[in-house]
């Protein structure tokens, strides 16, 4: 159960969140999503659920959530920017989640490209699609999963030593309503000044990054590359040093 009011209550934003699509049941909110843009809906809607059931990641995998425990919603943005700031979008989202977390005194690390972070342990990803017509983002859709409530028994098996929820982070319930209102919160100052505020939000996401300047294990197409990892590039991407030269890698993941 999710109080669409009460999230409102808490935003203070212009237009994110102004329309909330609320479902107890959906397959997916990206989906969801794409399908609401196809008929025609205001920038900034977000449609959530209290039950997705069948969750998508990156690259065909899948994500899994606990109902009623976690937060599942995706954003409806209509930018009409470049589409060469694509990546942008993936690391303002992880940032308005850092920044917005921070905000309930909870400290939280940005791996590249969309995992937000405790420790070790994966916290919530993004998983953000865009619609690209003559070198323009149309449409973008933002989709957010954060584990929120979940005790280490609702992860299934395949994932509990690998994620982590806010509450087994602080012990701590949370309302999800005001997580998610502050997400917006932030997300929409980020994307409002955006892009004359690319060097603050990659000066700002490489300080919340648990790996700038170490040694990762790097995913690139069908490659696997150890370098380390400098910095984000004008386009969001990864730059690596690896034997010396940087190389900026425009798409891949760190393992
Ligand atoms: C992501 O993909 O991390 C992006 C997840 C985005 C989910 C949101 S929920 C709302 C919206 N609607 C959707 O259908 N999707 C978006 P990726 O980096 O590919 O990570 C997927 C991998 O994370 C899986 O293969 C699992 O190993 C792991 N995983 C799955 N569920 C998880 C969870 N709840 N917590 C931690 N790890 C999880």
């Amino acid at each position: 159960m999710l109080f669409t009011n009460l999230v409102q209550a808490n935003l203070k934003t212009r237009f994110l969140g102004k329309q909330i699509e609320y479902y107890t049941r959906l397959e997916s909110t990206n989906s969801e999503a794409w399908e609401l843009i196809n008929v025609g809906c205001d920038d900034g809607t977000v449609i959530i659920t209290d039950h997705q059931f069948l969750g998508r990641g990156r690259g065909g995998r899948d994500w899994a959530s606990s109902p009623n425990k976690s937060l599942t919603f995706s954003i409806i943005l209509s930018l009409k920017i470049n589409s060469k700031f694509s990546n942008w979008i993936s690391i303002i989202s992880s940032l308005a989640i850092q920044k917005a977390l921070n905000s309930f005194s909870t400290e939280v690390e940005l791996k590249y490209p969309n995992d937000i972070m405790i420790g070790q342990k994966k916290l919530g990803g993004v998983l953000c699609e865009t619609k690209v017509s003559k070198e323009k983002i149309n449409h973008a859709v933002v989709g957010i999963g954060i584990n929120v409530n979940e005790q280490n028994e609702d992860f299934d098996p395949s994932i509990q030593n690998t994620a982590t929820s806010l509450q087994i982070n602080s012990k701590k319930l949370y309302q999800k309503e005001r997580v998610l209102a502050e997400i917006l919160n932030q997300f929409e100052t980020l994307i409002d000044q955006f892009p004359t505020n690319i060097n603050s939000i990659k000066s700002s996401w490489e300080d919340a990054c648990n790996h700038l300047n170490k040694i990762i294990t790097f995913h690139n197409n069908n490659e696997i590359i150890k370098g380390t990892f400098k910095s984000l590039s004008n386009s969001g991407n990864a730059i690596l040093e690896i034997n010396g030269k940087e190389k900026e890698y425009f798409s891949g993941e760190i393992i």
